[in-house]
């Protein structure tokens, strides 16, 4: 450090503000945040001397301004993201008065709290998000979205309560939604479908990778899932496939679960000549939901038959998605499908007792 700063004096540069921060892109480095007032030919002399410096990784200008006659400042609330300049005084890791100093475990707390602190945005995700909805989201996700902001708390700033949620959604389809810790087994997932009962997980993706998360979270349960359920016949064709996974084989439970990732995650349907987005796992994602509105992925059209045997991956971007005609084609199809699913013994859902009956054949 003292090395740099000895550049600012053999050139004579003025010095603003000198500050250190942990880098964020490679681990145990500091990145040192320079703000100087020097003429623009001045400028190579000192990265080139910087540039000497044995511990150095490496150097750039951040921001050639003209002489600014006013510092930036936040103009609107979302721009406090970029007020995350630190001052190192008191800090325990890097004051070695700070009595924490020698607190290994003080010190660890004190970093990963830090870390929660730095990496959050305010409501970054749920703004992206809305600005591709208008022209990405069918037109059903688009009008049930905007209840939600009004009646249900959704908004950049604020995570609505998953009891309030549930009475939403059981209110518009009879839905509710449970806490779940993790990814279910398909067969198990599938079953709570058959109840109207969705698992909803309960924690956020990593701040780091805000565009696409290949596992569920609770960003991809509210925005991309409680919408569709909040539609009657949506909510109907979820339960359906539900139904169709009580008692299946194993094998028969991969199609049903293949159906569902094709459709409820990541289905696409045709409205008014365009295409859109219906399954939640591209609505929930600003990087899938670009992803499958472009042209860069294929696209083939929703066949219960091909599509239950397709294989998928669930780590990234999908290559493939599949188009429905519309909401009522796709449940005529699915249910001639579900009818060839060999199953033991029929079953019906009474709503009344909540439970599934078992309908004996003759
Ligand atoms: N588990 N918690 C949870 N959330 C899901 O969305 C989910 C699951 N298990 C399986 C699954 N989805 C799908 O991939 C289908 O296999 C049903
Ligand atoms: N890709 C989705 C998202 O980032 O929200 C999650 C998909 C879960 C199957
Ligand atoms: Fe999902």
């Amino acid at each position: 450090m003292s090395r740099i700063i000895r550049v600012f004096e053999t050139t004579k540069t003025v010095l603003e503000h000198v500050e250190t921060r942990r880098s964020r892109r490679i681990d145990a480095q500091h990145d040192i945040i320079i703000q100087c007032i020097c003429s623009r030919d001045k400028v190579t002399t000192i990265n080139n001397a910087i540039r000497q410096s044995p511990l150095v990784i490496e150097v750039s200008v951040l921001n050639d301004r003209e002489q600014e006659a006013e510092s930036w400042y936040p103009r609107h609330i979302s721009e406090l993201d970029n007020c995350t300049h630190l001052v190192t005084k008191f800090e325990p890791e890097l004051d070695s008065d700070h009595p924490g100093f020698t607190d290994k475990k003080y010190r660890e707390r004190r970093k990963q709290i830090a870390d929660i602190a730095f990496e959050y945005k305010q409501g970054h995700v749920y703004k992206e998000l809305k600005l591709l909805f208008p022209t990405h989201a069918c037109k059903e996700h688009i009008d049930v979205f905007q209840v939600l902001e009004k009646e249900c708390g959704y908004s950049p700033t604020n995570i609505p309560q998953l009891e309030d949620v549930s009475n939403f959604l059981k209110k518009k389809t009879g839905f509710q939604l449970r806490p779940v810790s993790g990814l279910l087994s398909a067969r198990d997932f599938l079953a709570s479908l058959a109840f109207r009962v969705f698992q909803c997980t309960q924690y956020v993706r990593h701040g780091s990778k805000p565009d696409h998360s290949p596992e569920p979270d609770c960003i991809h349960e509210l925005l991309g899932h409680v919408p569709m359920l909040a539609i009657p016949k949506f909510a109907q064709f979820s339960q359906e496939l539900g139904l169709a996974s009580l008692g299946a084989s194993d094998a028969d439970i991969e199609k049903i679960a293949t159906l569902y990732w094709f459709t409820v995650e990541f289905g696409l349907c045709k409205q008014n000549g365009e295409v859109r987005a219906y399954g939640a796992g591209a609505l929930s994602s600003y990087g899938e939901l670009r992803h499958a509105i472009s042209d860069a992925p294929k696209k083939l059209p929703f066949n219960p038959y091909t599509t239950a045997v397709q294989e998928y991956t669930d780590e990234d971007l999908q290559p493939l998605y599949f188009i429905v005609e519309s909401f009522d084609d796709m449940m005529q199809k699915m249910r001639e499908f579900a009818e060839t699913i060999r199953r033991p013994r029929p079953v019906r859902y009474d709503p009344y007792t909540q439970s599934i009956q078992i309908l004996e054949t003759t």
